[in-house]
């Protein structure tokens, strides 16, 4: 863990199906969650690009807790995550994250998904084998198009949708132009891994390159071409973006 507080925002990722895996999971833990709204929570550092969202992923080798957010609402993540969030006032009571069932993440993949913001009204649970418990909440949402990480591996997922357990489809969403530069266009991530000859999201020294050039070349030199702050720069748009997704009750601030 670093020295400096990392602030996140938190994007509230509804389920709008659940998998039979889950469904199983969640009828032995006796939770109905019919009536209530339950949410992947996914942490991100570029809020600005939600609207490029194409599917959320999770890791098959976490356990992720489903943590009672009131009587109508549940949030997933992990344990560790659900713990900090309870001395950030995002849980009822302090310090207490009231777990009402555990499942295996995966479990949680093919869950139909409503990502807000993106143009995509519904996306898929997929599997990273990358994420780390350690970090966030677990839960990360992909962004192909600006994101070397998630772009590497969608791809690897549509190539080798067999093996991973899914439909070829769910991975095979096209990235999403969001934000324009000068060096790499407007989808700098599917730039990135071309010319940086990405393979795998197993070339983890080539990933950590470009997401560098990525963050940095947004963030500087990028300017919106999709939204509400469509024309304007990133460095700018970026909190907009955060406010507007916060309240309309679709994220909240995550520190840790
Ligand atoms: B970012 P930092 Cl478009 N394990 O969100 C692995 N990666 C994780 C994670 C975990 N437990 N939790 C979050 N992340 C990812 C969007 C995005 C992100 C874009 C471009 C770059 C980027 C869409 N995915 O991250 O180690 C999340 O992916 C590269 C900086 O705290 C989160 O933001 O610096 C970012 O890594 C947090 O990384």
């Amino acid at each position: 863990e670093g020295v400096n507080p990392q602030e996140y925002t938190a994007i509230k990722i509804q389920v709008l199906e659940w998998p039979a895996a889950a469904t199983d999971t969640l009828n032995k833990a006796a939770l109905d969650v019919k009536n209530r709204k339950v949410s992947l929570i996914a942490a991100t550092l570029r809020p600005e690009t939600m609207y490029g969202q194409t599917c959320c992923f999770v890791s098959p080798n976490i356990t992720y807790g489903l943590y009672e957010i009131s009587a109508t609402e549940v949030y997933v993540c992990t344990a560790r995550a659900a713990k900090n969030m309870s001395f950030q006032k995002i849980t009822p009571v302090r310090g207490e994250a009231k777990l009402l069932a555990e499942i295996s993440g995966k479990d949680l993949i093919g869950a139909k998904i409503h990502a807000p913001l993106s143009v995509y009204p519904e996306v898929r649970v997929l599997p990273m084998d990358t994420i780390l418990a350690s970090k966030g909440t677990g839960v990360v949402t992909s962004v192909p198009s600006d994101s070397p990480d998630d772009y590497a591996t969608v791809v690897e997922l549509a190539k080798k949708a067999d093996y991973y357990g899914i439909e070829k489809e769910w991975a095979s969403l096209d990235p999403i132009p969001i934000i324009t530069t000068p060096a790499y266009g407007d989808l700098t991530a599917v730039a990135l891994v071309k010319e940086l000859k990405i393979q795998s999201p197993k070339d983890k020294e080539l990933l950590a390159k470009a997401k560098e050039i990525a963050y940095k070349d947004a963030f500087y030199q990028g300017t919106m071409v999709i939204g509400a702050y469509s024309g304007e720069k990133v460095e700018v748009a970026k909190n907009k973006v955060k406010n507007d997704l916060v309240a309309a009750g679709d994220a909240f601030v995550y520190n840790e």
